[in-house]
């Protein structure tokens, strides 16, 4: 074997901070050697991938400690200074990451060197990444995004800190059987838990239940807990490096015990049963992810783990500030916490807690530096998601926070008397505490200096709806931050090709400031530019269309067309008009098999609530029609339904590539923002969507031309349904509905639809087809024959994939964040 060859040492680049430098590729391997035989008894030339992969995760853990190490340095200084920038706090029940050694090396600068040593093994990059599992801490768009968002932070120098929980198992794996979703652990702690960097010295002590009294003395209203259940929080932190920059932050993942508060008594009375069944009731807080999204389920152990998490981190939080300032008086000055929906709710209540039963402020006081402090983004306006948890529950789990939202109501109450004078009607609805519940969405409003929706559509919505009275009585309050994606992850390394085009046409700079990226727009019309575009897309089909027949046999044709929907299963996302207008296709080539058209191949991936049965009906019948085509040579050949199984980060990060069409076809008003749409348009897919969410922004950014828009809109929506919207008579006297839905009751592949049929045309709980997949589908289907029509010129397409890619520019989530730090936190990189 020759030996290591000696490469220069990378120049320490400006953005790295004093004390910290890349490895030689040598030293690399060395560093490696060492890892491998001292933690693997193993060596460089007899390692498996796996042990390659923990190996160097773990030399690239430590340089992400020290480059932290640095930078603290940097960030203690800049502390000091009376314009110290405020520290961003993220409070998240979710986190999505997916893997970290890709984007890790990249952030690094550090990919070729790795590159350069796995290759004398023979070894891809490809084949590394693999050996990582996703950290699946979230359901969809709102846990990727405040994935995407701590990325942003690292990398434009703000002083953040996510926090969220240490769960054991992540978001379920899917596995498909017989057409039906079923679910399995996801244990993703071997092999991820390599980022993790326990801290013991930072625990903290969380009580739950207690006999509480309140009690009258000179000194006012006190009160004692007695007999506390007390769980101990231990902290495990993620890195989170910047790209192209200085600064490492952190992702402060909570883990559950009471080892150190462990039941002695019942252990020396020898009941080691009981003992023991206290610490498996501690460590079942951060167990696992609860797997629903946009539904609220209202379980006991869900509100464990959302106090759990919020009382540590504001713990945590008020120790960091006294640490630093000695004061609690200038707290919103230097700290801005953020709370994501309203799961991180209870930090209003829990903060007037520290502050005034740990640290004896009046409650005025209090109040006023908690509602100064305290940030809230709504995510949803679906009435099934809004978290409304029973009074009864939270006074037993949490007696003395009870006790505090019950005076957060009352002097609610009071000052709303003030504004809407006798009107009891609308104070009732606005209150924290009404019908036996805790309302989190009034108490976030309420708790909070600044309320955002995620695109602009949801934030007038809000305005308009939802929040409609708060906004009368604080105008001011709201405002609107539309999402945006890592597009470093989503474009740069997930679309290796297409950045290197980037590079070619309009230089390296985009991979540092996104606006950039709009410099492309100008090759829309340069032929070979767009041949390039047209060729790479191609080329990311072939790869994606490979790995799907290495795993499942299934192997589309890439000169089809890949037309994708990716997001969770639910009614409003529609996935189900989507199978309609398929059926419609496969009912016309069964009629006319040999019919000249461009072979499409339709890709769905998708997970179901487990307990969600329509979802996962419907995923069924995807998977069935498609099972039902295969059989059918004739028919596979022009088009194909392929059900992807277990979507994930990282397989989102193959799919966006290799995508053509992206189905964006939520009913309007449903869909808060959206950010696969982002992720699609970066990679040159063309949108076929509704006016919904961040939708209405894509159109405004590419222009009419550049995208499908059809379907009702947000109001006449709304207008229709109030009008009563009977789907039936649209089925009698529609007849490619009628076909279309009569199939379902027909079947496909031996599995009968007629429930998906009832759903459709008859009443059951509300009314039928409450997502108006019948009404829009006539729409759908002619903006469809438009699109795959556009496909066909190709010069055309390619300009038109030209102007999203450029276009995709203001959706990166840098933007995002420049503007939460602008409108919402007001604050500025460190560096500034
Ligand atoms: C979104 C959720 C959500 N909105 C409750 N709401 C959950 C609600 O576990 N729960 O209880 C989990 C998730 N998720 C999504 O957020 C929106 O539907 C998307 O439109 C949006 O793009 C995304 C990020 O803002």
């Amino acid at each position: 074997k020759a030996a290591p060859k000696q490469t220069a040492a990378a120049p320490a680049s400006p953005n790295t901070p004093q004390g910290f430098t890349l490895p030689t590729e040598a030293e690399f391997l060395e560093e490696l050697t060492l890892h491998l035989e001292n933690n693997y008894h193993t060596d460089f030339e007899n390692a498996s991938p796996r042990e390659l992969y923990m190996a160097t995760a773990e030399i690239v853990n430590s340089q992400l400690l020290k480059k932290k190490w640095a930078f603290n340095k940097v960030r203690r200084e800049a502390e000091k200074k009376e314009s110290g920038k405020k520290k961003i706090y993220y409070i998240s029940m979710e986190f999505l990451m997916g893997q970290s050694l890709k984007n890790n090396l990249y952030n690094l600068d550090e990919t070729g060197i790795v590159a350069g040593v796995m290759k004398r093994r023979g070894i891809s990059m490809e084949e590394l990444y693999d050996q990582e599992p996703d950290a699946g801490l979230g359901n969809g768009g709102l846990g990727r995004l405040a994935a995407c968002y701590m990325d942003a932070l690292a990398s434009q120098e703000y002083d953040a800190t996510g926090f969220s929980i240490r769960y054991e198992y992540g978001l379920f794996k899917q596995k498909i059987v017989d057409g039906w979703q079923v679910e399995m652990p996801d244990n993703w702690l071997p092999g991820g838990h390599v980022w993790l960097n326990r801290r013991d010295e930072d625990t903290f002590r969380v009580g739950f239940y207690g006999d509480y009294h309140e009690y009258w003395t000179e000194e006012g209203l006190q009160y004692n807990i007695e007999n506390q259940q007390i769980v101990e929080a231990i902290p495990f932190d993620m890195c989170i490096s910047g790209a192209d920059s200085p600064a490492v932050d952190k992702l402060r993942l909570w883990w559950s015990t009471n080892r150190e508060s462990f039941d002695m008594n019942s252990f020396n009375n020898g009941d080691f049963t009981r003992a023991q069944q206290e610490t498996n009731k501690a460590e079942l807080i951060s167990k696992v992810l609860y797997p629903a999204d946009n539904i609220e389920e209202g379980k006991e152990l869900r509100l464990k783990q959302q106090y759990f998490m919020v009382s540590a981190s504001c713990q945590n939080i008020i120790r960091d500030h006294l640490r630093l300032h000695g004061t609690l008086d200038n707290f919103p000055e230097k700290v801005a916490i953020h709370i994501n929906d309203t799961h991180p709710a209870l930090c209003v209540p829990e903060l007037m807690r520290l502050f005034m039963d740990e640290h004896g402020m009046e409650w005025d006081k209090a109040w006023d530096l908690v509602t100064r402090t305290v940030t809230y983004t709504n995510h949803t306006v679906l009435a099934e998601a809004l978290e409304k948890w029973n009074q009864q529950l939270v006074r037993m789990l949490m007696p003395r926070i009870y006790a505090i939202i019950r005076e957060i109501d009352r002097r609610f109450r009071e000052d709303m008397e003030k504004l809407f004078p006798g009107d009891t009607g609308k104070i009732n609805y606005m209150a924290p505490l009404g019908e036996d519940q805790v309302r989190m969405a009034n108490l976030s409003v309420i708790g909070s200096h600044r309320v955002n929706g995620v695109s602009a559509l949801h934030s007038e919505i809000l305005k308009d709806d939802l929040f409609h009275d708060f906004y009368l009585a604080w105008p001011d309050k709201f405002t609107n931050v539309t999402n945006g994606i890592a597009y470093r992850r989503w474009l740069c390394q997930s679309n290796p090709k297409l950045a290197s085009l980037l590079d070619e046409t309009i230089g390296p700079d985009y991979r540092k400031d996104a606006r950039k990226l709009e410099e492309f727009a100008k090759f829309a019309s340069d032929s070979s530019v767009r041949k390039r575009v047209e060729e790479i897309k191609r080329e990311n089909k072939a790869a994606f269309s490979d790995r799907l027949k290495a795993e499942t046999g299934i192997c589309p044709d890439p000169d089809s067309l890949f037309i994708t929907q990716a997001k969770r299963l639910h009614e409003y996302k529609r996935q189900l008009l989507n199978a309609l207008r398929i059926i419609s296709r496969y009912n016309m080539l069964r009629e006319n098999p040999n019919l000249d058209m461009r072979p499409e191949t339709y890709l769905f991936a998708a997970k179901s609530a487990p307990n969600y049965y329509l979802a996962k009906n419907i995923i069924q019948l995807i998977c069935r029609i498609g099972e039902e085509i295969e059989k059918d040579p004739k028919i596979r050949q022009k088009m194909r339904v392929i059900f992807l199984e277990n979507y994930s980060v990282s397989m989102a990060e193959r799919l966006m590539p290799a995508s053509d069409i992206s189905e964006q076809i939520s009913l309007a008003g449903k869909e808060a923002s959206g950010t696969g749409n982002m992720k699609l348009m970066i990679n040159g897919a063309i949108t076929i969507g509704t006016l919904d969410g961040a939708n209405v922004e894509m159109r405004e950014a590419v222009g009419d031309d550049a995208i499908f828009i059809f379907g009702q809109k947000a109001d006449e929506v709304q207008k229709n349904l109030a009008a009563g919207y009977h789907s039936l008579d649209i089925y009698e006297s529609n007849p490619a509905v009628k076909a279309a839905v009569d199939r379902l009751g027909e079947g496909f592949a031996g599995t009968d639809f007629h429930k998906l049929k009832d759903y459709l045309l008859r009443p059951t709980y509300s009314i039928a087809d409450p997502y108006m997949c019948l009404k829009d589908f006539d729409d759908y289907c002619r903006v469809h024959q438009e699109i795959q029509d556009a496909y066909e010129d190709r010069e055309r397409w390619n300009s038109m994939s030209i102007r999203n890619i450029a276009m995709a520019a203001r959706f990166a989530a840098d933007r995002s964040i420049r503007d939460y730090a602008r409108e919402i936190w007001h604050t500025k990189p460190i560096s500034e």
